[in-house]
């Protein structure tokens, strides 16, 4: 669609900024100036376009309206300090909206989102938005809450049925997807309401090996389904798929879930497998970026999140792919399966991520409506020459909220990147770094982690008291007092 592509450009130059999960490391570099002219262009553009989305009578035009107008603050924000952003601030970001818009307006009280199709949209909001599940904090978020009080009832209403066990709309895989599901809403799978779901799901495996062997779309649910929970796998499980890399009964699609499946267990018995599927998925690119319909682009790229190959095309592979998605799903969303394979892919994320999803927060940490809701990103570095054997260093970009201490900038990243956590005590002062990435430093060697503005200016507050703006970098290095 028309309006679509142009703004084709200006996601591109946002998306070069966003760092991947899995597939690489740092990636910093801003836009330029004209560049930013341009995307001030496009926007105007894509405005006036509007009447014509109108005009076509488009499918929750109002909404997407909306988000624009979201959009252009954002961008008006970051061009006029000529930096850049990244998700959400971008097309990519505005279908993720539009997704989570569809789903939670397709929600009914009580009901969900109809019979076994509430893992598929509780997972999806929650893998869109890890912050999702911060309890209360905003009505997006009471919407989404409802919906996995939703997922618990028909569950629990379900596991209550004397046949329920081998139902087969159920024991293919379904009991797996809501295990999924209830992992990705913080819900202990082996204690909930009194069910041992993860060993219902075990036995519905043993029970339906066969369905399973030659099934191996929905054998991987099950993978997924005990590895998120970190629970042990099944062996014969993991030995059924990764039989016979390279033949996939529902091609790209399959090939998409093995490999999620057998990342999530990373044992190196399966890496071969893992190899050949993901170099069957990467050979169903296709010229416009896509890998077959919304489904399927929507499930590879999550797949190719977990890329272990050696390829270094595979990061511009995920964003043609991502924008091809995101133009061909605003406005466009059909039902909850298609949100739930397309979203995750948009947020860069996969079925894998839910095992690293923050469950337990202190409280007072989650994002509040107060925040004025301006996107700032600000980046962060860690250094360190004493603790580590080999000296470390790493920067990561946070996405915070105008108003936000670092503390909760620093919260909100280890809720973003699963690469990124750190610890701290709290004193009378405010929070105290204690550890970052793993690397605490000892008091008794008079070790602290010093707090800087890059590059080298010693802050004069700490993390509680300090409020980054847009585009600030922040220094912690590992120093002696
Ligand atoms: C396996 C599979 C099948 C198998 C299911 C056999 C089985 N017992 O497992 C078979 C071969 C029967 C099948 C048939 C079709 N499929 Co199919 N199928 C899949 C696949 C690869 C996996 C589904 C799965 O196991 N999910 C995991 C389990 C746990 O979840 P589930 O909700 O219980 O899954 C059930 C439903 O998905 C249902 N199902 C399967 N396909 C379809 C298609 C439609 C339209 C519906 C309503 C339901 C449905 O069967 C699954 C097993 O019970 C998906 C791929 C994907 N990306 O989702 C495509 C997929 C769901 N299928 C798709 C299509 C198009 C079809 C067909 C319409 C193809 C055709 N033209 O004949 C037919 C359905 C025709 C009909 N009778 O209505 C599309 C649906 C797109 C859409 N909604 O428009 C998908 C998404 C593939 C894709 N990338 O395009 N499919």
């Amino acid at each position: 669609m028309n309006f679509y592509i142009k703004y084709n450009i200006l996601v591109c130059l946002i998306f070069l900024t966003e760092p991947v999960h899995h597939v690489t490391g740092q990636l910093w570099s801003y836009p330029n100036r004209s560049e930013f002219q341009q995307l001030e262009k496009d926007i105007e553009k894509a405005q006036s376009d509007i009447v014509d989305l109108e005009a076509k009578g488009i499918e929750r035009h109002q909404n997407v309206q909306n988000d624009i107008r979201i959009l252009q603050l954002r961008l008006d924000a970051v061009s006029s300090i000529g930096g850049s952003s990244s998700v959400p601030c971008g097309l990519i970001g505005l279908a993720i909206k539009d997704g989570a818009h569809y789903l939670l307006q397709k929600r009914v009280n009580g009901a969900g989102w109809g019979s076994r199709q509430n893992a598929e949209a509780v997972m999806a909001l929650r893998l869109a938005d890890p912050r999702r599940f911060s309890v209360g904090k905003s009505l997006i978020n009471y919407d989404y809450i409802q919906g996995v009080n939703d997922m618990f009832i028909e569950l629990i209403s379900e596991l209550n049925r004397p046949d329920f066990e081998n139902d087969t709309l159920w024991a293919h895989g379904k009991l797996a997807q809501y295990m999924v599901g209830l992992t990705s809403a913080c819900k202990d799978t082996q204690s909930f309401y009194g069910f041992d779901v993860a060993s219902i799901v075990r036995r519905q495996f043993n029970t339906f090996k066969s369905f399973f062997k030659s099934q191996k779309f929905a054998l991987s649910w099950v993978v997924l389904a005990l590895c998120n929970a970190n629970l042990t796998e099944e062996t014969t499980a993991m030995d059924i798929l990764s039989a016979n890399p390279g033949f996939y009964t529902f091609g790209i699609d399959e090939a998409s879930m093995i490999v999620m499946a057998l990342s999530c267990v990373d044992n190196s018995s399966y890496s071969t497998a893992q190899r050949v599927a993901e170099d069957s998925i990467l050979n169903g690119s296709k010229p416009d970026g896509s890998f077959g319909n919304e489904y399927t682009t929507g499930l590879a790229i999550q797949a190719l999140t977990r890329y272990s190959g050696s390829r270094h095309d595979v990061y511009g592979i995920i964003q043609k792919a991502q924008d091809w998605l995101a133009r061909n799903v605003i406005g466009k969303f059909a039902n909850v399966a298609m949100a739930n394979q397309v979203l995750p892919a948009l947020a860069r994320r996969s079925y894998v991520d839910i095992k690293d999803l923050k469950c337990h927060k202190k409280p007072n940490t989650a994002p509040t409506l107060s925040a004025s809701g301006q996107c700032i990103h600000v980046k962060i570095t860690a250094k360190d020459n004493m603790i580590n054997k080999t000296p470390f260093e790493r920067s990561w970009v946070a996405n915070g909220n105008k108003g936000d201490s670092m503390f909760v900038v620093m919260q909100k990243l280890e809720q973003q990147e699963p690469s990124f956590n750190f610890t701290s005590i709290t004193f009378s002062s405010g929070e105290f770094i204690r550890s970052i990435v793993g690397i605490a430093t000892d008091s008794g060697l008079r070790q602290y982690w010093q707090f800087l503005r890059y590059p080298d200016t010693v802050m004069p507050t700490g993390v509680s008291n300090t409020y980054p703006n847009n585009m600030d970098h922040y220094v912690f290095k590992v120093t002696t007092w």
